[in-house]
């Protein structure tokens, strides 16, 4: 039973005085400067461990990707070459490696102002390499890429982004790729492999001959004796790849639960696995795969994923961990509020479109408001070796200005805040979480 507080009690002054907020205007403009110098430094000095890109060392030969013909032929800008080119697809794919080159190099850069991000990567990778970044043609570009020794280039990209280690994606029914896993080449101490498996969940059809021609019984059903087969392959794989993890690209389309192959496939082969060897799955869900056939790479485009999948999906199977990537911007603000809810999904990157200086800012605000430390703010998705230097420049440049007004804000709430827990945040955003969630040494 509650007692009526006595008169006295009731009528006690309250006397509690609320210091009032600090604002922005009044904290002392050399302290506000001091915490962006020390924010910028540590975020410049921290090493990236870049969790998804589509790298190779140099033992993977002409898959492994650099020099000025790949960077100024990437996707990215065979797009938007046709904006302001007046060749066809067709045309262009016709043309050798050098002449796609050189017409992008004087369409994009020559004819136009290399203004969009993907461009101006490319001055900008020039420019850190001690080239012209302006030059009327790719002549002496080329002359300073074919005197570099392959791997001495690739510590020196490395060093000049700051990219500890590379993570690649392994596509296990790209038969090019397949072949040099079949050659057992000693790994690369600073590249690390992904099992990649689209088919498997997107075109079982066009998976299956490439499974049961690696000796597993399977059929177009996915009835018991096909699960055990296609979960064999993936054992085999797993054995030999060591991946870190799982991952596969979906279409906006992708629904849990859903009466479906897809589902069945990652329900009763993909997640099982996962659990049996400890390994996390990587979901990339909201690719609409070309849009525009001609341009072949460059031809995909995006949609609206379901969000409730995704946390149907983390509380079906609260033993798997999910690694989430989503393409649609209007995904990205549901995708933090999912994480909040489940320990076992770690979202990360601004991937592909979201890859713009405005949008990475946007996103990692987002995602430093709702949860903290927590997440895994950006990978490079780099095809080309020398683009992790822009890639992570840009996003660098971006997470170090979300970070400065979140923690002048924590400042000014009155948070005693050191370099060494700003040392801390960075490192986890940068590799802590990464290693932990994976399994990988926390050093
Ligand atoms: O970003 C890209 O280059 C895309 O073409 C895809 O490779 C995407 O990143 C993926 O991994 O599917
Ligand atoms: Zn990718």
């Amino acid at each position: 039973m509650q007692h009526e507080p006595s008169r006295s009690v009731r009528a006690r002054p309250i006397d509690i005085k609320f210091q009032e907020t600090v604002r922005y205007s009044e904290m002392p403009q050399n302290q506000i400067e001091n915490l962006r110098q020390t924010v910028t430094d540590i975020v410049a000095s921290t090493p990236v461990l870049d969790i998804h890109t589509h790298l190779y060392p140099p033992s993977f030969r002409e898959l492994s990707l650099w020099g000025i013909d790949e960077l100024v032929n990437y996707h990215y800008l065979v797009a938007e070459l046709f904006r302001s080119s007046s060749i066809k697809p067709l045309a262009f794919w016709a043309l050798g490696k050098r002449e796609q080159a050189d017409l992008i190099w004087r369409t994009l850069f020559v004819e136009n102002t290399p203004l969009s991000e993907a461009t101006r990567g490319v001055v900008g990778v020039l420019t850190s390499l001690g080239l012209n970044p302006a030059p009327a043609d790719l002549t002496e570009a080329r002359e300073f890429f074919a005197s570099q020794d392959a791997e001495q280039h690739i510590e020196r990209v490395m060093a000049i982004a700051n990219v500890s280690e590379i993570v690649m994606t392994n596509d296990i029914f790209d038969p090019g790729e397949v072949a040099y896993w079949d050659r057992n080449l000693p790994p690369h101490p600073k590249f690390h492999a992904v099992l990649r498996m689209d088919p498997l969940l997107n075109d079982w059809e066009k998976a299956l001959p490439l499974v049961a021609g690696r000796g597993f019984d399977v059929s177009l059903d996915l009835d018991a004796k096909t699960v055990a087969g296609i979960r064999k392959f993936l054992d085999a794989w797993i054995e030999r790849m060591k991946p870190l993890y799982m991952a596969a690209s979906q279409p906006p389309e992708l629904r849990y639960p859903e009466d479906s192959l897809r589902v069945r496939m990652l329900s009763e082969v993909i997640l099982p696995t996962c659990r049996a060897h400890n390994l996390s799955v990587s979901l990339m869900i909201g690719v609409h795969k070309r849009v525009n056939p001609a341009l072949r790479d460059a031809g995909d485009s995006l949609g609206h994923a379901d969000l409730s999948s995704v946390e149907r999906l983390c509380r079906d199977f609260p033993d798997n961990r999910f690694l989430v990537s989503l393409l649609s911007r209007e995904n990205q603000h549901e995708l933090c509020v999912a994480a909040r809810k489940f320990a076992n999904l770690m979202p990360f990157g601004c991937w592909w479109f979201l890859n713009n200086p405005s949008i990475v800012s946007e996103i990692t605000m987002e995602r430093v408001e709702l949860l903290g430390s927590s997440f895994i703010p950006q990978h490079s998705d780099a095809r080309i070796l020398e683009q992790i230097i822009y890639k992570w420049a840009h996003s660098r440049r971006a997470i170090a200005a979300v970070l400065m007004d979140n923690y002048e804000a924590l400042q000014r709430d009155g948070w005693p805040l050191t370099a060494d827990q700003i040392r801390r945040d960075v490192w986890r955003m940068f590799q802590g979480n990464f290693r932990k969630w994976v399994g990988m040494e926390v050093r």
